[in-house]
């Protein structure tokens, strides 16, 4: 069906709906959107949660009892509605003190202040029931190559990144972790900028086991990088714990476009990786499908909920589309064709050693090479087109 209801799990971050579209180069078009009226509206709509930065509650200077107040009336239309947090993250951005980052910063005070602000967000996550909080490391960076030395401002993210985890444990919630990569916007450059260097960040940390991803479509493609792709290798590498789902229009600033609004294609590999990747066919990922994305400065208070709409459409669309391509005979013959199930086939046989491949005289000495010359081809290019045709909606 194309009509949302929570058992699709899409959630929106409060700061996207809500967002007063400010941009550099000019001042807010839309006025302020609270927490409850969002919940209800989102409702509504067929979401199934919502998420949130702790400054986007409360205002960053707020007493206790406004935090409190902002939580408690959050709380409420949760009940109200059904809805869920299953993700809380905190501005470490926004604010002038962060201007060198957060758990980086040169400056040691504004480090220790960043990891109790975010301390206190755990423990909100774990009063709210949010399983996973997001870490966006927007701040962490530089535009100058002699601001810092790469090397040392990573020990002092692991630092933080390992403080976070020993609390979490010592604290007995159950909360995981999820950085967020980006390549720049708003630092020149922002330390782990892609899905890469992240997996292999965390890779280093006390207990990698309590941290993993929440790649966005954008971020990755204003790197120039197929967004499925880095997701596939995210999934192989058990570290697929959230997603932010948008569009991007190639390689510039960070467009934050409506999902399936940006690269199509890549969305729909996307979607049918998610929906049918997975073991037997099934989900490869079951976690909350996330939409972070910025409704243009151009649209009205209906134009955002439009582009909320559009964003679930636009997935179960593509989820529709994807279901009609996998049960599409002709499909299923040409994937047979490009010799893909070959691929999950191992190399080397059963028990097959190295010694038993150098004697194996067919694998090498009357393995005819030339024969790829002119020879068959992969039909990859008639797969892509029975693709197109069924986003297109032409089979
Ligand atoms: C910010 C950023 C997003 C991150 C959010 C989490 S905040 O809007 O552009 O990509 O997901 O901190
Ligand atoms: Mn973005
Ligand atoms: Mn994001
Ligand atoms: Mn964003």
């Amino acid at each position: 069906s194309l009509t949302p209801t929570p058992a699709d799990k899409f959630t929106f971050g409060l700061w996207t709906i809500g967002w007063n579209a400010q941009d550099p180069f000019g001042s807010a078009t839309r006025g302020p959107l609270d927490a409850v009226t969002a919940i209800h509206t989102l409702s509504e709509l067929g979401a199934y949660g919502m998420t949130f930065h702790d400054d986007d509650l409360f205002p960053f200077a707020s007493t206790d009892a406004e935090r409190r107040a902002a939580i408690d009336a959050l709380k409420k239309a949760c009940e109200e509605t059904g809805m869920t947090i299953p993700m809380i993250t905190t501005n470490t951005f926004s604010h002038p003190v962060f201007k060198d980052g957060g758990v980086t910063s040169n400056a040691r005070d504004v480090r220790r202040f960043t990891i109790r602000k975010i301390l206190r967000n755990i423990d909100l996550a774990a009063e709210l029931g949010a399983k996973t909080f997001v870490m966006w490391g927007g701040r962490e960076g530089a535009e100058y190559d002699f601001s810092k030395d790469i090397r040392v401002a990573l020990e002092r993210y692991r630092e933080a990144a390992n403080i976070f985890g020993q609390y979490v444990i010592d604290q007995g919630y159950d909360i995981k972790f999820a950085i967020e990569p980006k390549p720049n916007e708003p630092r020149g450059d922002i330390l782990l900028p892609t899905v890469g260097h992240a997996m292999a960040f965390i890779n280093t940390l006390d207990h990698p086991e309590l941290v993993g991803l929440n790649p966005e479509v954008g971020h990755e493609q204003m790197a120039g990088l197929n967004f499925t792709a880095g997701i596939a290798q995210a999934l192989d590498h058990g570290k697929l714990f959230h997603i932010d789902l948008n569009g991007q229009r190639g390689i510039k600033y960070d467009q934050d476009l409506v999902f399936g609004h940006g690269d199509l294609f890549n969305a729909f590999s996307l979607v049918d990786l998610l929906e049918n990747g997975g073991p037997n066919g099934g989900a490869a990922y079951t976690g909350p499908r996330h939409f972070d994305y910025k409704p243009s400065r151009t649209e009205d208070i209906d134009g955002v909920w439009e582009s909320a709409k559009a964003n679930m459409r636009m997935y179960l669309l593509l989820k529709e589309r994807a279901a009609a391509f996998r049960a599409d005979p002709e499909v299923q013959e040409a994937i047979a064709a490009t010799r893909q199930l070959e691929l999950a086939q191992t190399t080397l046989n059963e028990g097959e050693t190295v010694a038993d491949l150098l004697a194996d005289t067919s694998a090498y000495e009357q393995f005819d090479a030339d024969a790829y010359f002119d020879g068959k081809g992969f039909g990859f290019v008639r797969l892509q087109q029975l693709a197109a045709e069924h986003l297109m909606g032409a089979r």
